[in-house]
Parts: C-alpha cells; structure tokens; sequence
C-alpha cells in the first residue's frame, strides 16, 4: 500500500449474489469509500468463494458463522447490522449522535428481521432443499407474506419516515441520509424486483418509501454504481428471486 493512500476495505461476500452484502456495498459506494470485493477476483488473485471459505474455516476463537464480513487491518467484522454500525459512522452515514445512532440501529436490525422473512418465502422449509422441493409450502407462505408480513413491515418503514420531523420525512433517522436510507432503497428495489404486483398495490399507502428510493437511486454515486457491472443484477439466486407463483397479491392466506 503507498503511504498516505487510505487502507482499502475489504467485503468478503457470495460474489454472484447481491444479499445482505449489497448493503455493504451501498454504503462504501455512496461515500466513495476504497473497497475490494474480494471474492468478485480471480481465485489466481486471491479471490473467489475460496477466499470466503478460508475466513470461515481458517479461523478459530470468535469466527464469523456466514459472510457478508469485511475486512480491515487487524479487524474482522461480521453480522451485516454490526458491520453497518462500525462502518458508516467512519464514512459519514450515521447519525452523530448516541440515540440517532442507537436508533438507526435497531432500524437496520429490523430491516434485518424482514430480510430472513423475505427469503424464507421462497425458502419457508429448507435452505438446503431447492425451491422446487418446497413449492407447495413457499405458495402458503407467499400469501400470508403478502397480506400480513409485506404490508406491516412497510407500514413501519414509511411511519419511520414520516415520523422524522428532524429531515420532514426524507431521511429514516436525523436530518441527513444514513446508511438506513440506503439499506431503505435496497429492500424497495429488492420487491420492486421479487414482488412487483403486490408491491404495487401497496405503493399508494407508502408515497415517503417511495419518493426516498428514487432520491437515492439518483444520487450520482449510487447512480454511477447501479449502472456499473459492480451492481450484480437481480437474480434467482438472492434473497429478492422472482417467481411470478408466489407474487398474487389477490389470494387469501390458506
Ligand atoms: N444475520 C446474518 C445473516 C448472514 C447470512 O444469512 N448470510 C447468508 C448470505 S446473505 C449466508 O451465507 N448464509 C449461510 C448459512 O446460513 O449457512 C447477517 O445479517 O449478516
């Protein structure tokens, strides 16, 4: 490294997948942060799952039980909420402030919680089966999804927004954008993706998540980096996978 260049981050994440390692991602994009996403090199340059799998194996004591994990000198960080909380405030996106912080926090915790939901809908019985092993039980879930989950989850989100006089709705927590509002774009272009009909029907009860995903989308650097190969596209293989079977926000949970 050539002194006085900053330490680049190091994100160790699947490199064919968005995942909770996009969260990771946003967030050194949006600040323009010095980042390798390590398993997105060649095996040859040290890249690849197998860099992935060497933290995970190699490692003894106190050891990351599953990546997103980043990298920096001597620190390991694990857990995509820990990691958040020790990052963003480094990079400018965090509240300054013990409660802001707090707060975001346990919003990013939340949006943590609805993620594993979210997955869990294509994969309600087994992660180690395939989709197509538990077709039947993802349609059951699809629907309660749909009526309960989705709508309470997103409820929340936009009264979180609405609710913060400090930016008069535009930001989750204080008066800038956090990593919060990041992660708020991300979950919104995840359904938008996965659930488009039923996302739909719920677009008019959360107008804040809406205008907030499109800000965000539109800001240069994000911008930038959803139009770069760096943004993996969505696919059937993250959390976010489109099957139109189970995006039918007309059925009765059953
Ligand atoms: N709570 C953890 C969840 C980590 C997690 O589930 N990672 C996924 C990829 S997004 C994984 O590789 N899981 C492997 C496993 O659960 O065995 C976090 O937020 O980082």
């Amino acid at each position: 490294m050539n002194a006085g260049q900053p330490r680049p981050y190091e994100l160790l994440y699947w490199p064919s997948i968005q995942g909770r390692g996009e969260l990771i991602r946003l967030v050194l994009e949006e600040a323009g942060a010095p980042y390798v996403d390590v398993a997105r090199l060649p095996e040859s340059e040290g890249g690849g799952v197998a860099a992935i799998l060497r933290v995970l194996k190699g490692r003894t004591g106190a050891a990351p039980f599953a990546p997103p994990i980043l990298r920096h000198g001597d620190l390991l960080l694990w857990q995509t909420p820990n990691i958040l909380a020790w990052l963003a405030p480094r990079l400018s996106l965090a509240p300054t402030d013990e409660g802001g912080r707090l707060t975001a926090n346990a919003l990013a915790l939340t949006l943590a919680d609805f993620l594993s939901e979210i997955h869990d809908v294509h994969h309600p019985i087994g992660v180690g089966l395939y989709y197509e092993e538990q077709k039947a039980e993802a349609l059951r879930k699809a629907r309660c999804f749909a009526a309960e989950r989705l709508p309470k989850f997103l409820g929340y989100f936009e009264r979180s927004l609405s609710d913060n006089s400090a930016s008069n709705g535009k930001y989750a927590v204080g008066a800038s954008l956090s990593y919060v509002d990041l992660e708020l774009f991300q979950l919104m272009a995840g359904l938008e993706y996965a659930f488009p009909r039923t996302l739909a029907t719920l677009r008019p009860t959360l107008p804040r998540l809406g205008e907030l995903a499109a800000r965000v989308a539109a800001r240069p650097r994000i911008a930038a980096y959803l139009a770069s190969p760096r943004r993996i596209p969505f696919n059937q293989k993250g959390i976010f996978r489109h099957y139109p079977e189970l995006d039918q926000p007309g059925d009765r949970p059953g």
